[in-house]
């Protein structure tokens, strides 16, 4: 481990915090539910703090067709928790509502999806963990509830440059932004 990851680490046993960027997703069962019990999951952990929701979204699936629509948002929030920790806990969320994974078909019918868009301005690249997520420039249903949180968000979505997600949203074909509205319960 190299000089500075120990004192990055041991920063943040001294209680350093980040802000993460969460996306919440959901197309099988009471959705609406599925969602606000993850968020209650996350509001109820002690190394969790100053938790925002975006608005709710519904889209039509990326991926197969075959499946329901989905339920989008995205939560902002400031954590103790290290990235992997955080990883195992929204796992451990997802689990606890009916999230299965055995032999499932790639970006199929969910329960409850909790992706990890941002953790503070770190780079991960593990066998487990990429971030800040790979895809979040191309998901419509990612970007519009994190402008809704914060438009001027500036990231390294892309190796070359630094980018902002209201341009991120800019450069989506037409069609994506037709797959979208606000859900009004
Ligand atoms: N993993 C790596 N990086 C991350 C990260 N930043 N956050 C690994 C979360 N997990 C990360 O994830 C597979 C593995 O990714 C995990 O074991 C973790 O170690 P998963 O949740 O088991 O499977 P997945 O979500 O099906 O995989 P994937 O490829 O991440 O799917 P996506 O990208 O999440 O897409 N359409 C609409 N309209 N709305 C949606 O929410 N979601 C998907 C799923 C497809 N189409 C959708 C939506
Ligand atoms: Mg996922």
């Amino acid at each position: 481990m190299s000089v500075q990851q120990q004192r990055a680490d041991s920063a943040k046993d001294e209680g350093e915090k980040d802000i993460c960027y969460v996306a919440l997703g959901s197309n099988l069962g009471d959705s609406e539910a599925y969602l606000n019990k993850a968020i209650t999951a996350l509001r109820s952990s002690p190394l969790i703090n100053q938790l925002n929701v975006s608005p709710f979204y519904q889209s039509k699936p990326h991926g197969p067709q075959d499946q329901p629509d989905y339920l989008n948002a995205v939560v902002r929030f400031i954590t103790t928790y290290q990235a992997k920790p955080l990883l195992d806990f929204l796992q451990s969320i997802e689990n606890d509502n009916q999230r299965t994974r055995k032999g499932v078909v790639r970006w199929g019918a969910r329960t409850l999806d909790l992706d990890l868009l941002f953790y503070g301005d770190a780079v991960i690249n593990t066998k487990r963990l990429t971030v800040p997520h790979p895809r979040i420039c191309e998901r419509a249903f990612v970007l519009l509830p994190l402008n809704d949180l914060r438009a001027d968000l500036q990231v390294d979505l892309k190796k070359s440059a630094s980018i902002t997600i209201k341009s991120c949203i800019d450069a989506l074909p037409k069609s994506a932004l037709k797959d979208i509205s606000l859900y009004h319960g």
